[in-house]
């Protein structure tokens, strides 16, 4: 299997709750290398097209204000299958329902405050490590 990238962030939430250590250190032993790292603080409008295909949802202000709230980590994970490696590590939106072994699960507290983020497919993958990494070349 190819080895593939996808977008991972450590959220405002996780990032204030000082459990940025715990989540990397998750994310190492289950075999990602980490291409890239940086800290940001998104800006409302970096956040609002970061994520523009949820703008219609009842629920985009809220998220809007959560993902500006504070410090982010925004890191390309690599790994065979990494999309979906990272989204089974991540366990599912609902952190209320993710498994005990999942990032959500230890470190999320509710569907919206839910620790990390995690592109959903290969091609989004390679808009949203654009989106942090303007400079990545992609292979
Ligand atoms: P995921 O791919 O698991 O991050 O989930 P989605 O793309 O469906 O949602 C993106 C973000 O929107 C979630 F991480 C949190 C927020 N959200 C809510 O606040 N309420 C919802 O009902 C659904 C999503």
């Amino acid at each position: 299997m190819a080895i593939e990238r996808t977008l991972g962030i450590i959220k405002p939430d996780a990032v204030a709750a000082g459990k940025m250590g715990e989540i990397l250190s998750m994310i190492s032993k289950a075999g990602f290398k980490i291409a890239a790292m940086k800290t940001a603080h998104l800006t409302r409008e970096q956040a609002a097209e970061f994520y523009a295909v949820h703008a219609e949802r009842p629920f985009f202000p809220d998220l809007i204000d959560f993902m500006t709230s504070g410090q982010i980590v925004a890191m390309t994970l690599e790994k065979e299958n990494a999309v979906a490696a990272w989204r089974e590590l991540m366990g599912p939106t609902d952190s209320t329902q993710a498994g005990p072994d999942t990032v959500r699960g230890r470190f999320g507290t509710s569907v919206s405050r839910n620790a990390v983020h995690g592109s959903d497919s290969q091609e989004n993958a390679v808009k949203e490590i654009l989106f942090f990494f303007p400079l990545c070349k992609l292979v």
